[in-house]
């Protein structure tokens, strides 16, 4: 069992995102606890600015993700880029999930190139749900190793929550350029291909690992 403590954060966590489409727990969002909910669809960050200057460890062989969703749904594209403002060259960073149910939700293991050690940039979260795409960002500064240390204050799934992988078009099309250009390539896997989310013990690095060298061919092309 979780502690109380982390139950009682957890929840009120929870609290203050229900009313909103959705928060990015972690790595910490630029905006912090003064989101604008009404700029949340402005593409790429939602209402925060990016900017470097202050960055959170993200541990290029392993790190967590955590987002709130306010919506009943939602498909999740985990994206990163070293641009130092935001503006493209986005690299999917996860196999696009797929939630059912409001509130927590954590990839603890979301991997990114290993040669981005050393530097920093941002990790882009985009909801697709019933309102449109939505968005936030993190500034990181990326490490080498993996999180083993789980926060499972901040990293844990809600109760009435689920998910599984699906691909999304509109989510695709948001990897790689700048958003508004044109298709990043070919659909970078069958959908079918990726193992459930919901078994234990997955290959995602692996999967991550196959997505990203697809991007990477895609590019070349
Ligand atoms: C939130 O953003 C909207 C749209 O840009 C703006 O009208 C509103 O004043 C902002 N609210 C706050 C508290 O900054
Ligand atoms: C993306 O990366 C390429 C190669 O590093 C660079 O030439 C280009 O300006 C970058 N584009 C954006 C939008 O950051
Ligand atoms: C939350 O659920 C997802 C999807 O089933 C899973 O991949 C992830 O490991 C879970 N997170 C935690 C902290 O158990
Ligand atoms: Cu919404």
């Amino acid at each position: 069992m979780a502690p109380l403590r982390s139950v009682i954060a957890a929840s009120l966590l929870f609290l203050s995102a229900v009313s909103g489409h959705f928060e990015l727990v972690t790595p910490p969002s630029l905006e912090g606890d003064s989101m604008n909910e009404s700029k949340e669809g402005t593409a790429p960050c939602g209402g925060g600015t990016p900017d470097l200057a202050k960055t959170t460890d993200f541990h290029v062989g392993g790190d967590a993700v955590a987002v709130i969703l306010g919506h009943p749904q939602s498909y999740w594209l985990i994206r990163a880029t070293l641009d130092t403002k935001a503006a493209g060259n986005w690299t999917q960073l996860f196999p696009i999930v797929k939630q059912s149910g409001r509130g927590n939700l954590c990839e603890p293991d979301v991997t990114a190139p290993k040669e981005w050690v050393g530097k920093k940039g941002f990790i882009g979260l985009a909801s697709k749900a019933t309102d449109g795409v939505l968005y936030q960002c993190a500034a990181v500064n990326f490490v080498s190793g993996a999180n083993t240390a789980l926060n499972t204050a901040t990293c844990n799934n809600g109760s009435s929550v689920s998910a599984s992988f699906e691909d999304d078009a509109d989510l695709k099309a948001l990897i790689g350029g700048s958003g508004s250009t044109t298709s990043p390539g070919p659909a970078a896997s069958s959908p079918n291909a990726a193992p459930s989310v919901l078994g234990g013990g997955l290959p995602i690095g692996s999967v991550a690992a196959t997505a990203f060298f697809l991007l990477v061919g895609a590019a070349l092309l």
